[in-house]
């Protein structure tokens, strides 16, 4: 169906409950398509974990309307919008068991097949391999044993295994390398065609081949576009480039 992966902000404003003062996203409206690309970039603070947290209702909006395939997210229960759905937070969340349970997390009938593809996608099969136990290694609490990129790719396979319509990467990629990075975004566009793909980055080449970039600043849209047009309308996209 043509609606799936789509997700519509329409005039979005948002406050934590009982925070006083300026609200975190103002009057934020901007479309994502099925199957693109949708990047968002701006300092810390600016309001960008937030946003995305308002897609599977972690949150609802205090103002405006957001729609996922067309339907006001306030109508869908949360299980079933959550389903369509997988986020990869800021802080990865391995916990105590084998490699092949962390990445089967959250869709325990998957085969192993599924598991190698999808790791094989975040990047993390190659590594996983060169060890002794492969997918049957043992990750120790808080995936100790895991340098923090790698972990992060784990979180990553585990966030694909689920086969989501939309996957949201919050800066999952900050300490995995320039190059592996493009390669786990080659890897999506290749096999997870028609994937809506919504990254949060800090860094400008994280995001400078996205379909569209989202630039947030003290919760405010003050950009939406390609690298191209927003180097060179987008005052705060070019101060982030420059630095
Ligand atoms: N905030 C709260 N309560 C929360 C989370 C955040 O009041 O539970 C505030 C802190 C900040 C604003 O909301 O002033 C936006 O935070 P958010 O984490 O959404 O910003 P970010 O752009 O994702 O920051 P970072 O790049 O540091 O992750």
């Amino acid at each position: 169906d043509g609606v799936k992966g789509r997700i519509d902000f329409e005039r979005v404003s948002f406050s934590y409950e009982g925070e006083q003062g300026e609200p975190v996203l103002k009057n934020i409206t901007f479309t994502c398509l099925p199957g693109e690309t949708l990047g968002i970039i701006g300092s810390t603070g600016s309001g960008k974990s937030s946003l995305v947290g308002l897609i599977p209702r972690f949150y609802d909006v205090t103002e405006g309307t957001i729609r996922v395939n067309g339907v006001d997210v306030r109508k869908i229960d949360p299980k079933w919008l959550r389903e369509k759905m997988s986020i990869v937070p800021q802080k990865t969340t391995l916990f105590t068991g084998t490699v092949m349970e962390n990445i089967r997390w959250g869709k325990e009938d998957a085969t192993c097949e599924e598991v190698e593809q999808a790791a094989k996608m975040a990047q993390a099969h190659d590594f996983l391999v060169r060890t002794p136990d492969g997918y049957e290694a043992r990750v120790g609490q808080g995936g100790i044993n895991f340098s923090g990129g790698q972990k992060q790719r784990l979180s990553i396979a585990r966030a694909l295994v689920r086969q989501p319509e939309i996957l949201i990467l919050d800066d999952s990629t900050s300490a995995v390398d320039v190059a592996t990075e493009a390669k786990i975004k080659e890897a999506l566009r290749e096999y997870a065609q028609g994937l809506t793909c919504i990254l949060i980055a800090q860094r400008i080449t994280s995001v400078m081949d996205a379909d569209k970039i989202v630039v947030l600043d003290h919760g405010e849209l003050v950009g939406i576009g390609t690298h191209e047009s927003l180097r060179e309308t987008c005052r705060v996209y070019q101060e982030i480039f420059q630095s």
